[in-house]
C-alpha cells in the first residue's frame, strides 16, 4: 500500500520525496499549500499538531498498523528502516549518520530558515539579524566542508539519509550568499547527489508549485502573521 506524503516543494518536503524515490517505496502526494494556509486544515492537524510539512501516513506501519509521522528527520529514519536502505548497519557509521542528520535538523535547517526569513521575508531590514544568520550560514557550510574533506559522504563511506536531509538546503547556495566554489568538498558532494536520477525525480515533485516572487498579504498572514500564531 502506498505511503501518503503530505507535502509541498520546499527543502523539508524534498528530503522525503528524495528518500522515497531512492528507496523505491510507493507513495502518493497530498499537496499542502502552506502559502494558502492549508497546513491549518483539520485533516492535516490530525496528523501533525505542529502544522508543518512534511508528514506521512503509512497504512502499513509497524505491526501492520497505520502510522502517522511528522518531522522530516523522524520520517527519514522510519523510511530507511522500513525499506532497509540509506542508513548504515555498522554501528559506528550508523551513529555518524544519525549525528549528521541531527546536525541538519537542529542546525542547518533552522539557521538557514532564519537567514531566509531575515534576508527575504522580514518586513523591515534588521542588520543584526541579517548579519547573525549570514555568519551562521557561512559557519555551517565550513563545518560541512571539514566533514566532507574527511569522508566521501556525511556518514562516512556510504550515501545515507544524512546526505538526503542536507542536500536540499545546499541547492541554490547563491540564495544564501554562498559561493560553493569556495567549498570544494561540498561542491563535489553536491554535484554527485544532484546527478542521481532519484534525486532529480524527488525535487521534481510538485515543482509546478515552487514559490516565486514576493509574498501576498494572505501568504504573509498564513506563514508569519496572525493566522500562523492563532491558538488551535
Ligand atoms: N522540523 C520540521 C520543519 C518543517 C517546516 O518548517 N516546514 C515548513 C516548510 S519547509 C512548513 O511547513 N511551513 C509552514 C508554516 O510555517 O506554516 C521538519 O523538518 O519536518
Amino acid at each position: 500500500m502506498a505511503i501518503e506524503v503530505w507535502t509541498w516543494p520546499t527543502p523539508n518536503g524534498h528530503k522525503v520525496h528524495i528518500a522515497l524515490e531512492e528507496l523505491g517505496l510507493p507513495y502518493t502526494v497530498v499537496p499542502v499549500n502552506i502559502g494558502a494556509g492549508e497546513q491549518f486544515r483539520p485533516d492535516f492537524l490530525a496528523i501533525t499538531p505542529n502544522h508543518r510539512i512534511p508528514a506521512i501516513v503509512d497504512p502499513d506501519g509497524p505491526g501492520g498498523q497505520a502510522v502517522r509521522l511528522f518531522e522530516s528527520g523522524a520520517i527519514l529514519i522510519y523510511l530507511a528502516e522500513k525499506a532497509g536502505g540509506l542508513i548504515p548497519e555498522p554501528p559506528a557509521e550508523r551513529l555518524a549518520c544519525l549525528q549528521w542528520l541531527m546536525f541538519q535538523m537542529g542546525g542547518v535547517g533552522p539557521m538557514f530558515g532564519q537567514y531566509g526569513h531575515f534576508h527575504t521575508y522580514a518586513p523591515e531590514p534588521i542588520p543584526y539579524a541579517r548579519d547573525r544568520y549570514a555568519k551562521e550560514v557561512q559557519r555551517l557550510h565550513r563545518v560541512l566542508e571539514t566533514r566532507l574533506n574527511q569522508a566521501e559522504w556525511l556518514a562516512g563511506g556510504a550515501y545515507s539519509i544524512a546526505d538526503i536531509a542536507t542536500f536540499p538546503w545546499i541547492r541554490f547556495p547563491e540564495r544564501r550568499g554562498i559561493d560553493l566554489d569556495q567549498f570544494p568538498a561540498l561542491r563535489r558532494w553536491h554535484d554527485a547527489i544532484a546527478a542521481r536520477p532519484a534525486v532529480a525525480r524527488g525535487v521534481a515533485v510538485l515543482a509546478e508549485h515552487q514559490r516565486r516572487g514576493p509574498l501576498s498579504d494572505a501568504e504573509r498572514d498564513n506563514l508569519f502573521g496572525s493566522n500562523q500564531f492563532r491558538a488551535r
